[in-house]
């Protein structure tokens, strides 16, 4: 196979020239082909075959100790002008970061295959979707590639008939962290990525690709690209919405996309269009319409078990690539607060005795393809999208932020957006459970000046459009002692419930300074045993808290400097004011 796309065709032969393969493999996407990559990885131990009979088809897959997670200190976004990366990114000069990638990876495939995988981001019928090219040394790529994205002959032909593609060049090179880096040029549309065979470095259609390239390009085109999931939620009465929320990594987006209703509330249905990322286009009538660019799920394995999250639980069982989780001694995968059982090995391959901490390693990771989820939604196929009624913001705070308000307009979720912060989380190196700003949820992900972002989100009100409402959520506030306040997962959908009656106009609410809150009343509390006093703190507003809250996120403004909207921060005095 080769291609009539002479630019594709003539960079795949520099970089073969530059790489020095020992051949050249173009991926079809055919389910022989995976096949054929699993073989070859189970014949060189990358891949260890788990058991057959309970887990058919899935596979455990070791990386590298050091090479287990995002990282962000090694992530670049590499524009002429330093200010269009903005103090949300890590910057070079665009000729100072090709020189280091050409030096690391000349010669870098010697005695190893390069792969071409041309793939499409979204269903690759649809006028939103994109394509790329990822070259890589990795089968381990190409395989999750495969479960991940549409990639293959139907991709290429998209590719030749537009002749359009973002570049990926991957390389696992010698796995060494002093030489590993992850390089974005947004204005080549072109990433670089060398050191790490981990998911967001190297499965390039994802973070790399769809968000901080695809940031870019829907600044300039119109449209957005965020961390966000789609989820579509049907009422007893067969009403539709569709909700797209934005969370850190880590913090339930998975749970949240995939949600089995309470026994409590029958005749909700929540079906997955999206686990990660959203693509949200304006149609001709003016309504935002997600498509989810990704066929498949790259999620966090630990806490994943019947209670949380019976749909991931039970998609996993079969054609699941799991990534640095434990065994038991059925060999079968086995990680944190999955069932009772023990542990006999740990992710790392070496025995594990209580008291040797983690089987699992906090961010192990599954790859399985959407459609093997009971709650997939057909229409996360559909070239046209979904509408969007409601967009959703969240963060992981142990404090201040109550379950759930309502911003008053698209300039106030603006701003609500752009304040979101939230705990840190193992899914990219650096310390854990600490409260940083995280804007939108993509603060590792935005491609570009995240003053010029917001400027983008609030240039969306154009005065024609029907607006999604926009709202944030906290599942995570805890008590003095530690424990969580609200009982998360399932019991979620009495907050979706509230937040698509505002959308249609059936429930009021409670205005204060930070937007509009549910009463108590409002909120589906059937079969929920929650102590009143809880549900009063978790939708309290606690106006000191607040204000101190609203002079940090200056702060963190500030640090964008004149760059950042005057219709930003005109909204953030508003919000001041109105606290006192
Ligand atoms: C992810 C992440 O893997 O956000 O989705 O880190
Ligand atoms: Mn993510």
């Amino acid at each position: 196979m080769t291609t009539s796309n002479q630019a594709l065709r003539q960079w795949v032969e520099a970089t073969a020239t530059l790489t020095k393969p020992d051949r050249i493999h173009w991926c079809d996407g055919s389910d022989a082909e995976y096949g054929e990559l699993v073989q070859l990885m189970l014949r060189r131990g990358d891949l260890l075959p788990l058991n057959a009979e309970t887990y058919p088809d899935c596979y455990l897959h070791r990386s590298d100790p050091t090479d287990v997670a995002r990282v962000e200190h090694l992530t670049f976004v590499c524009t002429p002008d330093r200010a269009e990366a903005g103090p949300n990114n890590h910057w070079l000069a665009p000729a100072e970061a090709r020189t280091r990638m050409d030096g690391l990876f000349e010669g870098c495939m010697r005695g190893r295959t390069l792969y071409v995988i041309p793939y499409c981001m979204g269903p690759i019928e649809s006028p939103y979707a994109r394509c790329g090219v990822e070259i890589t040394d990795s089968p381990y790529v190409v395989a999750n590639m495969k479960l991940m994205t549409r990639m293959g002959r139907a991709a290429l032909q998209r590719i030749e008939r537009e002749g359009r593609f973002v570049r990926g060049l991957h390389s696992t090179g010698d796995l060494n962290p002093e030489r590993r880096f992850i390089m974005h040029f947004p204005h080549e549309l072109l990433i670089q990525s060398i050191g790490s065979g981990y998911g967001g470095n190297a499965l390039l259609g994802k973070k790399c690709h769809a968000l901080r390239i695809a940031s870019w390009q829907a600044r300039q085109e119109g449209w957005l690209a965020e961390h966000m999931l789609i989820l579509e939620l049907e009422s007893p009465a067969g009403e539709k919405h569709y909700l797209a929320a934005a969370f850190p990594s880590a913090c339930g987006k998975t749970n949240l996309a995939m949600l089995i209703p309470p026994a409590s509330m029958p005749g909700w249905k929540v079906r997955t269009l999206g686990d990660d990322i959203a693509w949200l286009h304006f149609d001709a009538a003016g309504v935002l319409r997600a498509i989810n660019p990704e066929s498949g799920y790259f999620g966090v394995v630990p806490g994943t078990n019947a209670k949380t999250n019976r749909n991931a639980f039970e998609m996993i069982r079969h054609d699941t690539i799991f990534t640095n989780v434990g065994l038991n001694a059925r060999n079968e995968p086995w990680w944190e607060d999955k069932d009772k059982e023990q542990p006999v090995t740990d992710w790392r391959g070496r025995p594990w005795t209580p008291g040797s901490g983690p089987a699992a390693h906090p961010n192990a990771r599954f790859t399985v393809a959407a459609h093997q989820n009971a709650s997939y939604s057909p229409l996360a196929d559909d070239p046209a999208g979904v509408p969007i009624s409601a967009i959703i913001f969240g963060g992981r705070r142990r404090e201040l932020a109550p379950l759930v308000y309502q911003a008053r307009d698209w300039r106030h979720g603006v701003l609500v957006g752009a304040a979101v912060a939230s705990e840190t989380t193992a899914a990219a190196t650096g310390a854990v459970g600490v409260t940083r700003r995280d804007p939108m949820a993509m603060k590792p992900f935005c491609g570009y000046n995240f003053a010029d972002y917001w400027g983008h989100w609030l240039s969306i009100d154009d005065g024609s459009r029907q607006l999604p409402k926009v709202f944030h959520v906290n599942w995570f506030r805890q008590g003095q002692d530690g424990r969580f306040l609200w009982p998360g997962f399932g019991d979620n959908l009495r907050v979706l419930r509230w937040i698509v009656d505002r959308c249609a106009g059936r429930v009021g609410a409670r205005e204060t300074p930070i937007g509009y809150l549910p009463q108590p009343t409002d909120l589906d509390q059937q079969g929920l045993a929650l102590d009143p006093a809880v549900l009063d703190s978790l939708l309290a507003v606690d106006a000191v808290s607040w204000r101190r809250e609203m002079q940090d996120i200056a702060a963190y403004f500030a640090e964008f400097g004149d760059r950042v909207p005057a219709g930003l921060l005109a909204e953030h005095r508003r919000v001041v004011a109105a606290l006192g």
